[in-house]
């Protein structure tokens, strides 16, 4: 059985949780720690990034779009490309738009956030350990905390006003959607990509990406200005008709 190797909470990685959800593609998930992820996943791909899907056959496949492109070929059903070339180049955009700008750029003002709270740092990505682990992990977030902004491009108040910045442009593109998908008809790549980066600042009610209880103050100030955007309506109603799914699980998936 295929494993994918996550972070639960990032939008590159929600973007393929969905994808397989949606396929009803039989996997494993495997949750790993941001820090202690970089030897497994460079051992498989030369480099740190999640996600990363080892396949059965040895074939290694990393990066959240060339995973769901890789998805649509093998698992054609449901469609989450349109048919039309035009509008398929639309939906690439997108995607591009958010991989390589919108998403680098929130996950700065997020990460700031989180790195100033280490046990909160810690109760998020350690979301699925121990609460000893937990414990002990918020230990070494101050330590590592300058490498994670060094990594990120976090460098400075700049920086995270640009990436506070993002989160209104990301929620200004989708808003323009009004009730419809972002390009044609049908759901498909680009809402689910535009959803799982913007759902890290709306935090809709059945992503797999809660919140820890109770909501850290530090995160609570930077979410809450986007709560009214009319784009952050469109994110909840996408993750509300076509998310299906509402806790996330490590181990085998149900289909
Ligand atoms: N372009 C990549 C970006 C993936 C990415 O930035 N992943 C982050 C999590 S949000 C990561 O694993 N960071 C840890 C690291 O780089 O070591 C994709 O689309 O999958």
């Amino acid at each position: 059985m295929i494993e994918l190797l996550q972070f639960r909470h990032s939008p590159y990685n929600e973007k393929v949780r969905w994808a397989l959800d949606l396929k009803r593609v039989a996997h494993r998930r495997r949750s790993l720690l941001p820090g202690p992820h970089m030897g497994v996943v460079k051992k498989l791909t030369g480099h740190t990034q999640t996600p990363v899907l080892p396949l059965d056959d040895g074939t290694v496949i990393d990066g959240s779009a060339r995973i769901l492109d890789w998805l649509e070929r093998q698992h054609p059903e449901p469609r989450l490309m349109p048919d039309d070339a035009v509008q398929g180049e639309q939906v690439l955009a997108i995607q591009r738009r958010f991989d390589e700008d919108i998403t680098p750029r929130i996950r700065r003002a997020v990460l700031d956030a989180l790195l100033r709270r280490p046990r909160y740092f810690a109760a998020v990505f350690g979301e699925a350990e121990s609460p000893l682990k937990q414990r002990l992990y918020s230990l070494i977030v101050p330590l590592a905390a300058p490498l994670v902004r060094k990594g990120n491009g976090i460098t400075g108040a700049a920086a995270i006003a640009d990436g506070i910045a993002a989160g209104f442009e990301g929620l200004e593109l989708v808003a323009a959607a009004g009730q419809g998908y972002l390009v044609g008809d049908r759901f498909g790549i680009a809402d689910i990509t535009a959803a799982a980066t913007l759902a890290t600042l709306v935090r809709p009610e059945n992503s797999p990406m809660q919140s820890p209880q109770p909501v850290d103050d530090e995160f609570a100030r930077l979410i809450a200005p986007y709560r009214d955007h009319p784009g952050a309506a469109w994110v909840r109603r996408i993750y509300a008709a076509h998310r299906g799914a509402s806790v996330d699980f490590e181990g085998p998936s149900a289909y």
